[in-house]
């Protein structure tokens, strides 16, 4: 069978949406777009991505170029903090997200985007997933959180609370800043894979930056389709760990009674760090820009 013949990549999942990553099948063009995109990223993140964000890609020797084999990066990371990482076809259904992640299995997209598509994504590639998600999954505490989010996860299934879910690992792992000695940095895999947004978070006049509350969170609906325009501000993942590391019952049960707060809210318990314009927001955020070009 040919090497790039696509009947050989397209996989009929297993019950849990796993398909083999078939790591020899990509081609040169692919590897060249990973590796263009890691060269970008490397330079824009210098002082704006976490410190562990780096540490994790080096103790995963994710800085060899090309796309990642799987099979070398869960030979680290299993060592490591007991992660895997496997591939599936796509965007699959929360229950098996989450069960992935309370097993400690991180689901990575096998596709990576277009060459003439860098700057937008309509569903996670292997480079947001893989340069995104999984070096924070090499830092213990991280780690830990990780698995208490997928077994929140499940929980919350119980409660009819998924929605409460998803808005909290957006505004954490997809989309948190974190304080440190050296200022605010971006830690959500969502900015860190993002070419503007990693600027945008942390030196744009619009967005609010607020310090990480967790009911706050749960009630707050997020932009998935552009700019973030409020982050939340954790001290440490420890600080996210303790957060997570309880019975999310009795929140599940009060969150229905509690009024819903749309982007760019900011409500009068908030501790705010910076209060933004929210000009890229009102101005109809890329929509915006692109009319305005
Ligand atoms: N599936 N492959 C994949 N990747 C995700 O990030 C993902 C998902 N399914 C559900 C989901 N994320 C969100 O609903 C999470 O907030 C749970
Ligand atoms: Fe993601």
């Amino acid at each position: 069978m040919p090497v790039n013949d696509p009947v050989s990549i397209n996989q009929a999942p297993a019950a849990d949406f796993k398909i083999a990553q078939k790591w020899e099948l990509y081609t040169a063009e692919e590897h060249a777009i990973w590796s263009n995109l890691y060269a970008r990223q490397m330079q824009i993140l210098k002082g704006r991505a976490c410190d562990e964000h780096f540490l994790g890609l080096e103790l995963l020797d994710l800085n060899d170029g090309g796309i990642p084999d799987f099979r070398r990066i869960n030979d680290k990371l299993e060592k490591l903090t007991g992660w895997t990482v496997i591939t599936v076809p796509g965007l699959i259904p929360d229950k098996e997200f989450y069960e992935h992640l309370a097993n400690r299995r991180f689901v990575s997209g096998r596709f990576i985007r277009d060459a003439d598509k860098l700057d937008y994504l309509s569903e996670p590639d292997i480079f947001h997933d893989v340069f995104g998600h999984v070096p924070l999954l090499t830092q213990p505490v991280f780690a830990d959180y990780m698995q208490a989010y997928g077994q929140g996860g499940l929980r919350s299934m119980e409660y009819d609370a998924i929605d409460n879910m998803a808005r909290l690992y957006w505004h954490t792992v997809e989309f948190g800043l974190i304080n440190t000695a050296d200022g605010m940095r971006a830690y959500g895999a969502g900015i860190v894979s993002s070419k503007t947004e990693s600027i945008f978070c942390l030196e744009g006049r619009s967005p609010n930056r607020l310090h990480f509350d967790l009911e706050r969170i749960m009630r707050t609906n997020y932009r998935y389709d552009d700019f973030q325009q409020n982050y939340f501000v954790i001290n440490s993942f420890e600080e996210l760990m303790e957060a997570t590391y309880k019975d999310f019952a009795p929140i599940y049960e009060r969150l229905p009674r509690l009024t819903e707060f749309q982007p760019g809210d900011l409500t009068e318990t908030d501790h705010v760090y910076s209060r933004g314009t929210q000009e890229y927001a009102n101005a109809g955020g890329l929509e915006g820009l692109a009319e305005a070009v």
